[in-house]
């Protein structure tokens, strides 16, 4: 008799276990957190730290697993797309594409906007910044935050560029983005748009001679082996990056999990920017130690006047008055 009662507490207590780690289970969710850069770049520092706040504060109710090197998509027009359509739940995106998505967006993209990383913050962490990202949610996608790609700078495999006369001629690639099209005509280059996924090759075969980026990026995806031996300081545009979700999957969320999801993102985009800032003297060093030839005196007036017309060419889409809210930002 006691056998029998002892086996039967013993199978109650399995099957309660059993019960309560299958509930468990069915709590838990796994979310896909996408990017178009590898682990080492900044902008995955930021998912990694995100993901593990997220997966703390719900007591593991909610992972988040990073697909970073464009494993979701071709580049990130592909994966904000995806974003729209639920099948990616997270995307760290610069915002080369996303004018198509959320056409306010390219108010950021304009050359010399921003005089330095303080000016930056002053102007996204403020209402501008937050009108921007959520003028998002028309597209289906919920923007929670800004994070960083960096001020970006022009390299190439041809010659040291001190002035943007050096630049002439200079066939490069520029993210999908039509104000920075402008701009590099403008300067008398000969920009191509291009996905970052078709890039590192397209360097390679010497489809192109040169592309512009931040110095996370150009480490991250060591150019220096596709050729790109010459990197000017030219800090010509500042290139924000929106952490953006899924609108759908944001609000079929529990309210709680809203407030959280909005809350760590703003946190870690203040963890991630330093992150990004504070690395960039290092990988420069060890970018020279590769052989790359850095360019810090640039002429950068130079510059800045040959790509002054875009202003008045898209006058109409962002007026005089908008630009000014952010260039006067003190
Ligand atoms: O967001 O496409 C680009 O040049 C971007 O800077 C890159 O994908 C990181």
């Amino acid at each position: 008799m006691m056998k029998v009662c002892f086996h039967g507490l013993a199978s109650l207590m399995a099957l309660l276990l059993v019960g309560s780690a299958w509930a468990q289970s069915q709590d838990t969710r796994t979310m896909k957190l996408a990017s178009a850069v590898p682990m080492d770049h900044p902008y995955n520092i930021g998912a990694r730290k995100f993901a593990d706040l997220i997966k703390e504060r719900t007591n593991g109710r909610i992972e988040i697993k990073l697909y970073p090197s464009n494993q979701l998509g071709k580049g990130e027009r592909e994966m904000t797309e995806g974003i729209q359509q639920g099948a990616i739940d997270l995307l760290v995106s610069s915002t080369g594409p996303l004018g198509g998505f959320s056409p306010s967006i390219n108010i950021l993209d304009f050359p010399f906007l921003f005089r330095d990383f303080t000016h930056v913050d002053l102007v996204l962490d403020g209402p501008i910044g937050r009108k921007l990202l959520d003028d998002f949610e028309k597209a289906q996608i919920k923007a929670l935050a800004f994070w960083e790609n960096g001020f970006r700078h022009l390299t190439n495999n041809r010659e040291p560029v001190k002035k943007v006369g050096d630049a002439k001629g200079l066939k490069i690639r520029t993210m999908e983005n039509k104000v920075h099209l402008a701009a590099w005509k403008a300067a008398g280059l000969n920009p191509t748009p291009m996905a970052w996924g078709e890039v590192f090759t397209a360097l390679q075969q010497k489809v192109i001679d040169g592309q512009e980026n931040p110095i996370a990026v150009f480490h991250s995806s060591k150019l220096w082996d596709a050729a790109q031996k010459h990197f000017s300081l030219t800090a010509h545009v500042y290139s924000p990056s929106p952490f953006l979700m899924s609108k759908m999957i944001f609000e079929a969320l529990p309210k709680e999990d809203q407030t959280l999801f909005l809350k760590t993102a703003l946190e870690v985009g203040k963890f991630q920017r330093k992150v990004n800032r504070d690395a960039e003297e290092t990988k420069l060093r060890e970018m020279v130690s590769r052989g790359v030839q850095v360019v810090r005196d640039v002429d950068r007036e130079s510059f800045k006047r040959a790509m002054s017309s875009v202003y008045d060419q898209f006058s109409s889409q962002f007026p005089k008055a908008e630009i000014e809210a952010i260039m006067n930002a003190k």
